[in-house]
């Protein structure tokens, strides 16, 4: 199993002007549209090793596990526990770059996320 880094964001520093938020209703697609998502000035990521079969975070993956005992936001997290990329917004900014945003959820339970990480560059108010 090869290990790759997984910078988490921590959920404080990150909202929506949905009124439903960012916990998906049992793992069911839902659509966001044109609503606003804003990132706090100087969220910061912490990095979680993960043991993988892949090379990529992904959702659906049960062989995508912590590597080991690790702390995240000061929340402990165990080794072995499942993180899955379980859903992704696409957002644009106002000059039209797209960024990608990974929603995480823990241990199999889709209607909850943790944290989130984000795919490539970050938007502008987000640093890692
Ligand atoms: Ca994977
Ligand atoms: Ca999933």
């Amino acid at each position: 199993m090869a290990q790759h880094d997984l910078n988490v964001f921590d959920m404080a520093t990150i909202s929506t002007s949905n009124p439903s938020g960012f916990n998906s209703a049992g793992g069911e697609q839902f659509w966001l549209g044109w609503d606003t998502i804003t990132i706090s000035e100087g969220a910061r990521s912490d990095v979680v090793v993960m043991e993988d079969d892949g090379d990529f975070f992904d959702d659906d993956d049960i062989d995508q596990r912590v590597a080991y005992d690790q702390v995240v936001h000061g929340y402990d997290v165990p080794g072995g526990t499942l993180l899955e990329a379980e859903y992704e917004l696409f957002v644009r900014d106002s000059w039209g770059r797209v960024y990608t945003i990974q929603l995480i959820s823990v241990n199999g339970d889709p209607s909850t996320i943790y944290g989130y990480s984000i795919v490539g560059d970050p938007p502008p108010s987000a640093s890692r």
